[in-house]
């Protein structure tokens, strides 16, 4: 008999038809609590996606649950420490995604910055024929502050080396192997940027850091991009930092309540909005669906795990 694979929530067309060649899988979608209750005792895997929650009444909702594979890096939706207390592994996929999300965050620093989505917008509405865009604001040479220098955190100081930033960060610990200035705190890092970029991990110990004080201390001229988590930015804040001129701009891939987007954050000339796709390329998904399939392969046959969260 086939393992039966519980598919948690979204995941892509192809890794859902290779799962479902090899396990007995079962779409949490398509199914009342009367039918999750009814094979409840014979679920063993569970695959979800870097935005699902998995509480730990869900958890506990499964008896033989032995793995959680999370398609995507983040597992901040997961309660890592409920599924720890009864021996569930977990699994997600860092690496494979690190050079699109970090591509997708210069990108929204150009943007945001040069105001190319504005700019479009000009000129399909007809301005350029009235006079010439608004002047924008320099990146070439900017001071940039990374909230999280992990591996995206990282590979984006990479690439921002290239346009000659001066490159500062701040996190959990200073990393003395890198040529980065570290500063201990949120606020003096912001404080000291001119873009304030977000690749620190969701969940409690990142929740709303990114607060009225923070933004303050950006300032005027500052310009934030999250391609992290929503939750790290206290989200009303930052609408009013926006609102009051507190801040220069925005440049956002992540939201506290996906998929809806506060109005207050679109129609902004001065805000640049992507529906959480860093890191939603054909040759990523791919790569991030071969890693979910590794994963659970492993686990089925008792092979050590490829990827497990640290
Ligand atoms: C994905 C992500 O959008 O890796 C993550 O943590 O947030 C994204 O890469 C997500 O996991 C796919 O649903």
């Amino acid at each position: 008999m086939k393992p039966i694979v519980l598919k948690h929530a979204y995941l892509p067309d192809a890794l859902t038809v290779e799962l479902r060649e090899r396990y007995d899988l079962r779409e949490f979608s398509q199914m009342s609590d009367a039918d999750v209750e009814a094979i409840a005792g014979d679920i063993t895997a569970l695959v979800t996606n870097g935005e699902a929650v998995v509480t730990r009444a869900f958890i506990t909702r499964l008896p033989a649950l032995s793995l959680i594979a999370v398609f995507g890096v983040g597992y901040d939706g997961v309660d890592v420490a409920a599924a720890r207390e009864r021996g569930i592994a977990v699994t997600h996929t860092p690496g494979v995604l690190t050079d699109d999300v970090a591509d997708l965050a210069i990108g929204l620093m150009l943007a945001t910055s040069r105001r190319i989505v504005a700019a479009q917008k000009f000129i399909e509405q007809g301005g350029w024929q009235q006079g010439g865009f608004t002047w924008t604001r320099k990146v070439s040479g900017a001071r940039l502050g990374i909230f999280g220098m992990g591996r995206i955190g990282q590979a984006i100081a990479r690439r921002a080396q290239a346009f000659d930033m001066a490159i500062s960060y701040t996190g959990r610990q200073p990393r003395s192997a890198l040529p980065y200035r570290f500063v201990p705190d949120l606020q003096q890092l912001a404080q000291e940027s001119d873009f304030l970029m977000l690749c620190a991990p969701g969940g409690d110990a990142t929740r709303g850091v990114v607060n009225a004080a923070v933004l303050e201390a950006l300032g005027p001229q500052g310009i934030l991009i999250n391609i992290a988590r929503g939750s790290v930015v206290n989200e009303t804040a930052l609408i009013a930092a926006l609102e009051r001129g507190a801040i220069a701009g925005a440049g956002l891939d992540v939201f506290t309540d996906e998929p809806n987007v506060p109005a207050a954050l679109q129609q902004r000339d001065n805000v640049v909005i992507t529906p959480h796709m860093a890191s939603a390329t054909w040759e990523t998904r791919r790569e991030m669906s071969r890693l979910v399939l590794e994963n659970v392969n492993a686990w089925c046959t008792g092979e050590p795990l490829i990827t497990p969260v640290p």
